[in-house]
């Protein structure tokens, strides 16, 4: 009986866990700047980047947690990146070389 009550729990685990559910952050840019210089968000975890600026951006990141490119993109775009290991992510703008952000990705 304990046995069948263990692996009931096990199971209701399981099809729990997946509920965590994915969070979406938002990065503005506005200004030539990005609405915060650090953020720490969770494995699974997406974020949009929003231009708000009358002038294109292009976000970008090197760094081996998350290499990505949003292109060049203009004012009322908002594209997303969903981040799917755990690290630091160094983001810049290849057009505006003062913007930076940095991303803690937690397990
Ligand atoms: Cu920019």
């Amino acid at each position: 009986m304990k046995s069948m009550v263990r692996t009931s729990l096990r199971l209701v685990a399981l099809l729990v866990a997946p509920l965590a559910v994915a969070e979406t952050h938002t990065i503005n840019q506005q200004d030539k700047t990005f609405s915060a210089e650090e953020i720490t968000i969770k494995v699974g975890d997406t974020i949009t980047f929003p231009n708000s600026d009358p002038y294109f951006h292009n976000v970008f990141s090197l760094s081996m947690t998350k290499f990505f490119d949003l292109g060049t993109y203009g004012q009322g775009e908002s594209p997303s990146v969903t981040f799917d290991a755990s690290g630091t992510v160094e983001v810049e703008c290849a057009i505006h070389p003062d913007m930076y952000l940095v991303i803690e990705v937690t397990p």
